[in-house]
């Protein structure tokens, strides 16, 4: 079948070509020519995920799903949660992103957070919402290559060392999308039964 993943984040488009079966022909935005910035006004995870998948399938027609994902630090009440991607500004640079991370956490030692990533799909004339969340503590130094956006600086709970160090193996075994991704298959299979 061929399901939308509306993103224009190759990270996260990787991270699901990986995850999910071989029997689901992934396509991007970048694939199906989509180049429009989809403008995420809403002020949660939930809202913004429902719209950028709606536009999708009002525009196309096609059997959708976005990800609306972000890094929850408890000590700053959630933030940058939903403005994840541009919490430094709308340049959404993520070197900027963690030094206003660590500007922000001064003086607190091993800070809790989570990822969270929140689903909104889109499957015939059904509409599903899910999600996935990795609970961890901010390091104050960057660690590792691997991934994008705050990687290198989450920790998650149970290892010793980032996301970004522990490579895509550990993080699609653990990550927050890993999780809401294997209820997307168990939703797909599902809908494919019915
Ligand atoms: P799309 O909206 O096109 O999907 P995006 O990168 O703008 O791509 P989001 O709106 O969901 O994605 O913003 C998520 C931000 O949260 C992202 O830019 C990162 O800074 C951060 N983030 C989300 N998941 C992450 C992950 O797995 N690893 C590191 N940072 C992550």
């Amino acid at each position: 079948m061929i399901l939308i993943f509306a993103t224009h984040n190759a990270h996260k488009v990787e991270e699901l070509t990986q995850l999910l079966p071989y029997n689901i022909n992934l396509y991007s935005l970048t694939d199906i020519e989509c180049f429009k910035e989809i403008e995420e006004t809403g002020s949660t995870l939930e809202e913004n995920a429902k719209i950028k998948a709606d536009f999708i399938r009002m525009k196309y027609g096609l059997d959708c799903f976005a990800d609306d994902s972000g890094l929850e630090i408890e000590a700053l009440d959630g933030a940058p949660g939903v403005y994840s991607a541009r919490y430094a500004g709308s340049q959404k640079n993520n070197e900027d992103n963690i030094q206003k991370v660590w500007k922000e956490l001064k003086g607190i030692k091993n800070p809790k957070a989570c990822f969270r990533s929140v689903f909104h799909v889109h499957l015939g004339n059904r509409e599903y919402q899910i999600q996935g969340r990795i609970e961890g503590t901010i390091s104050f130094e960057k660690k590792g290559t691997n991934g994008f956006g705050y990687d290198p600086i989450f920790i998650p709970e149970g290892y010793q060392n980032t996301f970004a160090e522990l490579g895509e193996e550990i993080k699609n075994k653990i990550g927050h999308r890993a999780k809401a991704t294997l209820e997307l298959i168990e939703i797909l299979n599902y809908f494919a039964a019915t």
